[in-house]
């Protein structure tokens, strides 16, 4: 039966939301009839409010998606599906200063090539660091599979902190997937390479050219990878493509796949059949099966040698030592996903209708009995397909990555060519649902699925280029993140989401309250580094410095501030060839206070959030005069955020000494000022009143303005003296321009006192006095 307008808007009533021609003040306009209008039906209407999300509001989880060939990190909020973010990570972006700051470019660096600056990553699979199996939110990692590198993005502040690049690898696709306590981070290699970077000619492929699977140690205290502590496992030339992470009673060990382990070399222009063919002419490839515990054991003890500053455990020594088993597993398969309570591992073949549900149990004891069906012609055991196999599952065309419900046994399958998602039950091995999707389906990521404790409640299917979903933007089309209600026992589908960002492979979600992003640095702070800038400026302590080496090469170092509105210094100066170097500090404490460094002529856009310290440096090629200024509207005095580089040509003669000042001052205009300024004063100790009679210090928002604005009436008091000092003198041009800049500073701390004072009032202040 077909429910009533009526019910529908009933049901809305009990999520607190008016509806009704009688009750609806802010439109003239009843939900039937803008139901009729839109065209809207009762499932639309229920799905809108699963995911409308009223202003101020804040969602229940948040997804870190892979930003594919952009190279960078989208985080979003489920289920709002509202984008909050493109983090920086492996290209240049200049909102977060990311590539331009002097710190951030240190970052990029560590990813160079050869020597090479690699400005893209093609991202596929984003990874929360895990505490005992679950998300911890301190950390987030991700890959770049054209060039085989991870990067290591910190939540405290969704900054990138560090890039690796993999040492044996020429491209990489199976990471970034970590172990239940982020001990490592796995990284394998996707098309086979030689090891080392000589040239290899490829009819030496069986013997030279080279798979791999490299646990990187992460130093958890550190934050950061370690590759000296970090082991690669020497593959055959199968194209390793995905990995997992053992988990419970799997704890140890890893698994990864491939396609190809046929070890076709294409080559049409040689008269020899495509890739594509001899890539998938067997019907099984193999499940690569290695013990990462033992492994770093033998690490440890010294028993595995060096390559390229990073361990190197060959197949020959992996096998003597039963690190390395092999598993068939059914024609060109994609995902591998390690069950919630770690004891079984699914695997489903691109080209085939079935899910692969192999038993850890069974796995082990085939192991421990020297249960093989043979060895691969590089000498890895194999475990036959019928021993370690537990189910298969008719699930539909295609299928790729599998995720998990908060419900036991319960399992969802991306599928690909038939596009749709199955539900199934990988315990009693049977379909439980399924729903067709858009289309193109990649990955899907329910809520915390990749942890031993997932939360259900939603899914995001993945959909790559979403051909008629959107408004059309011209041949290359947005990708659609479509969300999935998976609380009931159907799906429902909820929301159409187009991402307007190369092709995001995979996501993650994390409930949001188990992220605690920091709101502003701490003073001086080299976020990059995560220590103290050296470059730190302290307010009234910013300096120029100008020196010049035995050759005659002469830097400009600028040791400068910022904070509303302005930037110190105003004027830099430099002679033609000179290397300048600007470093600003943000002195701000308010959370939102960012200012950004925009400068004509040389590339140079800073992100100055509240605390940071960043560097621009540059050579002054070029006589000439080039204004800078503030880049985020800061304030209503932010376009007067502003300053010049002054770059003199060499062997410059001064000829006019005397500044044109545009407007003269009276006594008049001082007086006037000093006027507005006392009245100024009276209403900001009203305010410092309040702040003080109420317990301030509790809310550390509130304590965190106070502080800027005292600041603020520090800076307005050396004002007033040198406004008195000027009038003293009878210097009225300097009198009226030294109390105006007292005014400005009073201004500044009226308005963190009043927004202080709003804070207090919203969140319920004591009366202490
Ligand atoms: Cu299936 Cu790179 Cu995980 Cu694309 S991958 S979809
Ligand atoms: Cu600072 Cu605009």
């Amino acid at each position: 039966m077909k429910k009533t307008t009526q019910q529908v808007a009933s049901a809305l009533l009990g999520l607190g939301l008016a509806l009704g021609a009688g009750s609806s003040a802010w439109s003239a306009e009843t939900l039937k009839d803008v139901m009729k209008r839109r065209g809207l039906s009762e499932k639309d209407i229920l799905a809108a409010a699963k995911t409308y999300t009223p202003s101020g509001g804040r969602d229940e989880y948040i997804v870190l998606s892979s930003g594919g060939q952009s190279g960078q990190l989208m985080v979003y909020g489920v289920p709002s599906m509202r984008i909050l973010k493109y983090v920086a990570v492996f290209t240049p972006e200049p909102w977060q200063g990311y590539g331009f700051d002097d710190e951030s470019k240190a970052v990029l660096a560590q990813g160079r090539i050869n020597g090479k600056d690699i400005t893209y990553g093609d991202t596929h699979h984003p990874a929360i660091s895990e505490t005992n199996g679950d998300y911890d939110g301190r950390y987030v990692f991700l890959n770049d599979k054209a060039n085989p590198r991870v990067a290591v993005i910190d939540l405290h502040d969704f900054e990138t902190k560090q890039i690796v690049v993999n040492p044996f690898f020429k491209s990489a696709h199976g990471g970034t997937f970590v172990t239940p306590n982020t001990e490592y981070v796995m990284h394998a290699a996707q098309y086979a390479a030689p090891f080392s970077d000589d040239y290899v000619p490829l009819e030496e492929f069986n013997d030279k050219y080279r798979g791999g699977l490299t646990y990187m140690k992460f130093d958890n205290k550190k934050g950061r990878i370690d590759m000296s502590q970090s082991f690669t496992f020497e593959l055959p030339p199968y194209s390793q493509d995905l990995s997992d992470a053992g988990k419970g009673p799997s704890y140890g060990w890893g698994f990864t796949n491939s396609f190809c382990s046929e070890r076709y070399v294409g080559g049409i222009e040689r008269g020899r059949p495509p890739f594509e063919a001899g890539c998938s002419s067997k019907d099984t490839d193999f499940l690569h099966v290695t013990n990462w515990k033992k492994a770093a054991e033998l690490v440890k003890a010294g028993k595995v040698k060096k390559v390229n500053g990073s361990y190197m455990i060959p197949i020959k020594q992996a096998v003597k030592e039963g690190l390395l088993y092999l598993i068939p597993e059914p024609k060109s398969p994609h995902g591998v996903d390690v069950t919630p309570d770690g004891k079984r591992i699914v695997v489903s073949g691109k080209l085939d209708s079935h899910t692969w549900v192999y038993s850890w149990d069974k796995i082990q004891k085939a192991i421990k009995n020297k249960q093989f069906e043979g060895k691969d012609p590089y000498g890895i055991p194999i475990i036959a397909l019928k021993t370690a196999l537990d189910k298969s599952v008719n699930v539909g065309l295609g299928p790729l990555h599998t995720q998990f419900d908060s419900k036991p046994c319960v399992a969802y399958t991306s599928i690909y060519v038939d596009s749709m998602i199955t539900k199934w039950d990988y315990c009693k091995g049977k379909v439980l649902d399924q729903l067709p999707i858009h289309y193109n389906v990649g990955h899907l990521m329910t809520m915390e699925g990749d942890s031993v404790k997932p939360d259900g409640k939603y899914l995001v299917a993945l959909n790559k280029l979403a051909i008629d979903r959107f408004n059309p933007v011209g041949p290359l089309h947005p990708q659609n993140h479509q969300l999935i209600d998976i609380s009931g026992d159907k799906m429902q589908l909820l929301y159409d989401m187009p991402v307007p960002l190369g092709e995001p492979h995979y996501a993650v979600a994390i409930k949001a309250d188990k992220l605690k992003p920091g709101i502003r640095y701490r003073s001086g702070w080299n976020s990059r580094e995560d220590k103290r800038s050296p470059y730190k400026a302290r307010a009234g302590r910013e300096k120029t410095v100008r020196t010049c080496d035995d050759n005659g090469k002469c830097t400009v170092e600028v040791f400068g501030t910022t904070i509303r509105s302005h930037i110190t210094p105003e004027i830099i100066e430099a002679v033609e060839g000179d290397t300048v170097k600007i470093h600003l500090t943000n002195l701000e404490r308010a959370e939102d206070e960012v200012h950004g460094f925009a400068m004509y002529g040389h590339n140079v856009q800073l992100s100055l959030e509240p605390g940071k310290t960043a560097s621009a440096t540059f050579v002054a090629d070029k006589p000439g005069v080039y204004p800078y200024y503030c880049t985020e509207f800061c304030s209503a005095l932010h376009l007067e955020m502003q300053g010049y580089l002054l770059v003199k040509p060499k062997g410059y003669k001064a000829t006019k000494v005397k500044m044109e000042e545009g407007t003269n001052y009276t006594k008049a205009d001082y007086e006037k000022q000093v006027k507005t300024n006392l009245e100024t004063q009276k209403v900001i100790d009203q305010v410092v009143a309040f702040i003080t009679s109420h317990n301030y210090k509790d809310f550390p928002t509130v304590v965190a303005l106070v502080e800027d604005a005292t600041d603020q009436l520090g800076f307005a008091k050396d004002a007033r003296a040198k406004a008195e000092a000027a009038a003293a003198k009878g210097d009225w041009n300097n009198a009226m321009l030294w109390a105006n800049q007292w005014w400005q500073y009073q201004v500044k701390a009226a308005d963190l006192g009043l927004r202080a004072k709003t804070y207090l009032e919203e969140h319920g202040a004591k009366k202490i006095k």
